[in-house]
């Protein structure tokens, strides 16, 4: 099936009944290495999935009840079964953040919405703020009829006093990019109890999207998934 802008409602129907929102996409141009498609040839074209807020949550939720209390990765689970079902329904393959090698994510990102990253390297959004994230993304083998990505405000520029750069307690982020080994080493540690339980305090303090801000049980689930307790 070729997937068309008629298509396009019957997809975001099919993603949002699983919290789900379609992000952007485009057409890759040849100066690209695109992944392959469904046929093993190159994709031409890439639709990104996501979410805005922590609107999949309770959808997840639901499913994880009926999966064995064992299950690694549950979230990427979900997002795989979700994503993948509606990519067979519209003859695309899908793909996932966790794919590897990795997929270049935040640059498709990018490209299809418009957005650039925040200090904290999350991408900031104009309405969203720091409270969004892909789950997944469908590569076709046509063209799809997407809207050119708008010139969006980017918040950063404008924020003077980056609050997102003063609230960690070791100072993991800052110019010189992300210390993930001192961050792991804070949340793991007798300290880390507010971002193991409330999550991480500097993308806490971004003052932009706190509407979409993740409840802190859906923080806990990631800070956990992030920083594991043992191993
Ligand atoms: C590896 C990885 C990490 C590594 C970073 C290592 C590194 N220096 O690259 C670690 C484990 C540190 C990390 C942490 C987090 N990550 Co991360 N991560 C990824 C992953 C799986 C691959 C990145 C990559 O190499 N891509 C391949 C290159 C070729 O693609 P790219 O688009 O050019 O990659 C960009 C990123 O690497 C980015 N980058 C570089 N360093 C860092 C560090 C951080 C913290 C982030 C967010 C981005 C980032 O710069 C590149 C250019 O734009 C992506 C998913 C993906 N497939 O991209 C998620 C991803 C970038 N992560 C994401 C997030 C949200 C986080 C966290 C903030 C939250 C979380 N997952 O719990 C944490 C930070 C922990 C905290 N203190 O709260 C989101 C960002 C969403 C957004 N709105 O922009 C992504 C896109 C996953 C998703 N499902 O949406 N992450
Ligand atoms: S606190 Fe300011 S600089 Fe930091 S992410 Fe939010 S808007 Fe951007
Ligand atoms: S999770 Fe905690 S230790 Fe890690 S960067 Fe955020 S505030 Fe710092």
């Amino acid at each position: 099936m070729t997937f068309s802008s008629s298509s396009a409602d019957d997809m975001a129907a099919a993603l949002c009944a699983n919290g789900l929102i379609p992000r952007g996409g485009f057409n890759f141009t040849p100066g690209d290495a695109p992944p392959t498609g469904l046929s093993g040839a190159p994709a031409k074209s890439v639709l990104l999935v996501g979410q805005a807020g922590a609107a999949p949550w309770p959808h997840f939720l639901r499913w994880r009840e009926k999966q064995p209390r064992t299950i690694s990765n549950p979230l990427d689970s979900w997002s795989r079964q979700v994503i993948g079902a509606v990519a067979e329904r519209f003859g695309a393959r899908a793909v996932s953040p966790s794919d590897k090698p990795y997929l270049p994510f935040q640059q498709w990102a990018m490209r299809a919405e418009g957005l650039k990253p925040s200090p904290l390297g999350i991408l900031m959004h104009p309405r969203y703020g720091l409270w969004h994230a892909y789950r997944g993304a469908l590569l076709f083998e046509d063209e799809i009829q997407v809207e050119a990505s708008q010139k969006v405000i980017h918040l950063c520029d404008a924020c003077v006093g980056k609050p997102c750069m003063k609230s960690c307690p070791v100072d993991a982020y800052s110019e010189e990019g992300f210390a993930y080994q001192s961050c792991l080493a804070h949340v793991r540690g007798l300290k880390g109890e507010q971002c193991r339980s409330g999550g991480c305090l500097d993308r806490n303090a971004c003052p932009y999207g706190v509407a979409y801000r993740y409840p802190a049980e859906v923080q806990a689930f990631h800070m956990a998934s992030f920083a594991p307790m043992v191993g």
